[in-house]
C-alpha cells in the first residue's frame, strides 16, 4: 500500500495532548455555547453521514455527483495540461464522487498522482484499499489529518503542479472569515496555472435547505447527538443524551443553515477529561454547525479575493449546486 502519512492528531481527529476535551471545555464555557463541528466525524459519525448522503431530503451529493458526472470530459482537460500533477482532495471522505474523475484521467493516460485527505484514518485505509483494487496504475498518497494539514502538504509540495479539489460545499462549514483565510493561505501554496475545483451549495428554496438538515428519518438528529454520545465515550462526559434535542434553521438573508442541540431542561454535565461540570438552562443551545449557502457571486468575490479566477462554472441541472473552477 501506498505510504500514509501519520500525523499528530490521532485518526478520528481527536488529539492524543487533548486537544478535543480543550475544544469542548472552551465552547462549552462560551456565554454563547458551541461545539466544532469537525469532531462529529468518529467511526459512528462518518457511519451517520454516509446516511445523511442517502437521505431524499438530502440533495448536495446527488446533486454534486450529477455536475461531476456530467462534467467529467471537461473538468478533466482543464486538469490535464502537459506533464505530472498532483490530485488532493480535501475531505476526501470515500471519494465516490473524486472516483468519477480518477477513472476519467485514467481513461486519458494523465500523469498525476491522488492525495486524498481526511480526518477519518479509517476512511483513508478503505479508500487507499479500493483504489489499489479498482485502479492500480493510480498511486495514492492518502494524508490523515485536518484541513491545515493539506495546507502543509502544499506547501511542502510548492514547486510542483497541483489540482485541489474542496467538494461537497465543505467550503460552507467555515465562518465566512475563515474561508478567506483558509483559500488565501492555499492560494499561497499554489503556483501559475494550478487549479481549485470547489463545490459550493447554491441559494434555493429556504423550505429545501432546511429539510435537507432536518431530515424526516431523524438521522440529522442523530448525527448532530452523536457529538455528544462521543463526547461521553471519549472524554468521560456524562450527558444524557435524551435531554437535548437537535434544531435546525435557515436564516435566508445571511444563506446560513446552523444546527444546534438543545438543553430540554436545567442541568448539569460532568465532563471528566475536563476536569469540569458544565451547566445548562432549561432551552439554553448548544451551536454545533453552520452549512453556507452561496449566491455565485459571492463565490466569485470570494476566490478573487484570495487571486483566484473562475475558469468555469459547472451547475447541476436544478442549478441549486455548482463545482467552481478556479486557477491561479
Ligand atoms: C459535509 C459539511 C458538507 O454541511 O452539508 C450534513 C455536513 N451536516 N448534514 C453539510 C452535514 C448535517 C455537510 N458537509
Amino acid at each position: 500500500l501506498a505510504p500514509m502519512i501519520e500525523l499528530s492528531r490521532t485518526e478520528d481527529g481527536s488529539n492524543k495532548n487533548g486537544a478535543f476535551a480543550k475544544d469542548v471545555a472552551d465552547g462549552l464555557s462560551q456565554k454563547q455555547k458551541h461545539l466544532p463541528s469537525r469532531y462529529f466525524y468518529d467511526g459512528k459519525g462518518s457511519q451517520l453521514f454516509q446516511q445523511i448522503m442517502d437521505l431524499p431530503e438530502y440533495y448536495l451529493t446527488r446533486a454534486e455527483f450529477e455536475v461531476l458526472t456530467d462534467n467529467q470530459e471537461a473538468m478533466v482537460q482543464h486538469f490535464a495540461h502537459e506533464g505530472f500533477f498532483h490530485m488532493i482532495d480535501l475531505g476526501a471522505g470515500d471519494a465516490l464522487k473524486t472516483k468519477i474523475l480518477i477513472r476519467q484521467l485514467t481513461k486519458q493516460q494523465s500523469s498525476f498522482d491522488y492525495v486524498p485527505v481526511d480526518i477519518s484514518g479509517d476512511a483513508m485505509k478503505q479508500l487507499t484499499k479500493s483504489l489499489q483494487e479498482e485502479m492500480p496504475e493510480v498511486g495514492v498518497q492518502a494524508v490523515v489529518g485536518e484541513y491545515f494539514k493539506a495546507l502543509q502538504w502544499l506547501q511542502q509540495n510548492k514547486s510542483e503542479r497541483k489540482v485541489v479539489l474542496f467538494l461537497g460545499s465543505n467550503i460552507g462549514n467555515f465562518e465566512m472569515k475563515e474561508s478567506v483565510e483558509f483559500l488565501c493561505s492555499m492560494r499561497s501554496y499554489l503556483g501559475a496555472g494550478d487549479k481549485l475545483l470547489m463545490g459550493v451549495d447554491l441559494r434555493k428554496d429556504p423550505d429545501t435547505i432546511l429539510n435537507a438538515y432536518d431530515d424526516a428519518a431523524g438521522i440529522t438528529a442523530e448525527f448532530n447527538l452523536n457529538l455528544l454520545h462521543r463526547i461521553n465515550r471519549e472524554l468521560g462526559g456524562e450527558f444524557d443524551v435524551d435531554q437535548f434535542q437537535h434544531y435546525a434553521m435557515y436564516n435566508p438573508l445571511e444563506g446560513v443553515m446552523r444546527s444546534f442541540l438543545i438543553s430540554l431542561k436545567e442541568q448539569d454535565v460532568y465532563i471528566r477529561d475536563t476536569g469540569r461540570t458544565f451547566h445548562f438552562d432549561a432551552w439554553e443551545a448548544i451551536h454545533t454547525e453552520n452549512s453556507h449557502k452561496y449566491f455565485i457571486e459571492q463565490v466569485k468575490e470570494l476566490g478573487q479575493q484570495c487571486g483566484f479566477k473562475i475558469e468555469t462554472v459547472f451547475y447541476d441541472s436544478r442549478r441549486g449546486f455548482a463545482d467552481v473552477l478556479f486557477t491561479t
